[in-house]
């Protein structure tokens, strides 16, 4: 019989007001401190104890400027406090970073994307994490910082397993940053859930392209809920890259990203339907980009 924990359960509760204070009070309580920003991930794993009961919970909320989203020439800068409803609003994300746009809007509920942030999506690292295939599609990075300084990590090599990333326990993640995309330029995420809304993914698909003169002069494609961790899929865009992007070349290149692959079986989607359906909405999402010209 499974036992469910309702109860939040005692720790003690850090609310520094500045991120010098914040790097401090984190600094040398290596494995009992937890990091809280919405909270959507965090409390319910707490009460159900599926991570081990924190120490410590330091609250991010009070840190100054971490809920900002910045637009500027080199691309675009997202707070970690910044929440997926503010990123999904957001008309330049909408307009210029689409897939991101796109994902934080299918997620979750209206209460939640009010709570949760996109940096805690990407930190809790499911491998069915909307933002993340939007993120990794659009070729974002994360800055870390710690009081041993700060680093800048690539979003397709920040996951490490299902739920665990490269973050240090004495990290904070304070930033993402997206580059500006290529002029013209074109974008999607595609999501397939069962229900419309307040549902993970099954599959997801992130794409970003650019065309010249007919022909694919740059691709990304990026894939949800299908591996241990969200993941680009190489040998597909280096097909395309270069080339006409025919309908042959585009079902050749969804094929090919199926075999980047390992999704597992369990009771949202057998392993073979979420296979089939990769090669399905990967094939689509880049009919979404290119139009399968001739
Ligand atoms: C009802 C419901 C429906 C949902 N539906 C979806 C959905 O459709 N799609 C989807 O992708 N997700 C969904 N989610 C999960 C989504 O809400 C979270 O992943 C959210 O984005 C996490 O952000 P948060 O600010 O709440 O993070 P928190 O819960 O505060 O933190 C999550 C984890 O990340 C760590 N963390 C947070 N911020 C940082 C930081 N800056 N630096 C280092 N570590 C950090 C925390 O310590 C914690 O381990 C749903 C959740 C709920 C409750």
């Amino acid at each position: 019989m499974k036992t469910f924990y309702r109860r939040l359960p005692k720790f003690e509760y850090l609310r520094p007001g500045s991120m010098e204070e914040a790097l401090a009070l984190i600094s040398g309580k290596e494995g009992s401190v937890k990091l809280l920003a919405g909270g959507t991930d965090l409390i319910p794993q707490v009460k159900k104890r599926e991570v081990p009961v924190p120490a410590f919970v330091l609250d991010m909320k009070s840190i100054p400027g971490l809920g900002n989203i910045t637009h500027h020439h080199n691309g675009l800068s997202i707070g970690a406090l910044a929440t997926i409803q503010a990123v999904g609003a957001d008309p330049v994300i909408n307009e210029r970073f689409a897939p991101l746009s796109q994902a934080a809007l299918q997620m979750a509920s209206p209460q939640v994307r009010n709570r949760g942030t996109i940096a805690g999506n990407i930190c809790n690292a499911v491998p069915s994490a909307d933002s993340a295939p939007a993120l990794l599609a659009l070729g974002a990075e994360v800055k870390l910082e710690s009081r041993r300084g700060a680093r800048r990590v690539p979003l397709d090599q920040f996951f490490t397993g299902p739920r665990t990333t490269v973050i240090k326990e004495d990290e904070l993640l304070t930033e993402i940053i997206v580059p500006a995309q290529e002029p013209g330029s074109r974008g999607v995420y595609l999501k397939l859930s069962p229900r419309h809304s307040m549902d993970l993914a099954v599959v997801g698909v992130a794409v970003m392209g650019t065309m010249e003169n007919g022909i694919c002069k740059e691709v990304k494609i990026a894939l949800g809920a299908v591996a241990p961790t969200p993941i680009r899929a190489p040998m597909a865009e280096a097909l395309l890259r270069g080339n006409r992007p025919t309908p042959e070349l585009i079902d050749e290149a969804a094929r090919n990203a199926l075999t980047q692959c390992n999704p597992i079986d369990d009771h949202r989607a057998s392993r073979e339907y979420r296979c089939d359906m990769v090669y399905a909405m990967t094939r689509r999402a880049l009919t979404r980009i290119f139009g399968g010209t001739r």
